[in-house]
């Protein structure tokens, strides 16, 4: 990627970065661009009720870039995934997010692990099974941390980390 495009680029996340300065620019010049694609949000306060709109605030070196809603994609200089944080947001729902959410990260030839969530497994191995070499899957659980319980399925936001963005040729 030339130089001029990786400005493009990261002036677009800038936008949203109160204190975007030249300084950041110089500090993300190593960085590797990433897109960050909210795919799916899958939430229920107590069983038959409605999905709950989850917005996910997004921290890079635990400042504010941007609030996903699902089907939003963000572009963000990172040096490891590890440099981003997440916040998550229930709107308008009777429940909320337990306080310590758990996150993990599976490459494509990663294996599934093992959920008590039967039937969401299955699928969550079949959107592995669909990604590029390049891509992984972030996924969070949002509702326990009892991995007993068969609401324990990783599957309450799902996001695609396209690690070769189109512009990076
Ligand atoms: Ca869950």
């Amino acid at each position: 990627m030339s130089i001029s495009n990786f400005l493009k680029v990261f002036s677009v996340s800038c936008l949203a970065i109160a204190n975007c300065s030249v300084s950041s620019i110089a500090q993300a010049a190593d960085a590797n661009v990433i897109e960050l694609t909210y795919s799916a949000a899958q939430f229920q306060c107590g069983e038959g009720n409605e999905l709950v709109d989850i917005q996910v605030n997004v921290y890079r070196n635990s400042q504010f870039v941007q609030t996903l809603s699902v089907e939003d994609s963000v572009y963000l200089p990172i040096n490891s995934f590890d440099d981003l944080t997440f916040q998550y947001n229930f709107i308008d729902a009777e429940c909320a997010p337990i306080d310590n959410p758990e996150e993990m990260v599976l490459a494509p030839e990663d294996p599934v692990p093992d959920l008590a969530g039967v039937y969401e497994q299955d699928s969550l191995q079949e959107i592995l099974d669909g990604l590029n070499e390049y891509e992984e899957l972030f996924i969070v659980e949002l509702g326990t941390s009892d991995s007993e319980s068969s609401a324990y399925d990783f599957q309450d936001v799902v996001m695609l980390i396209n690690n070769k963005p189109a512009f990076s040729d």
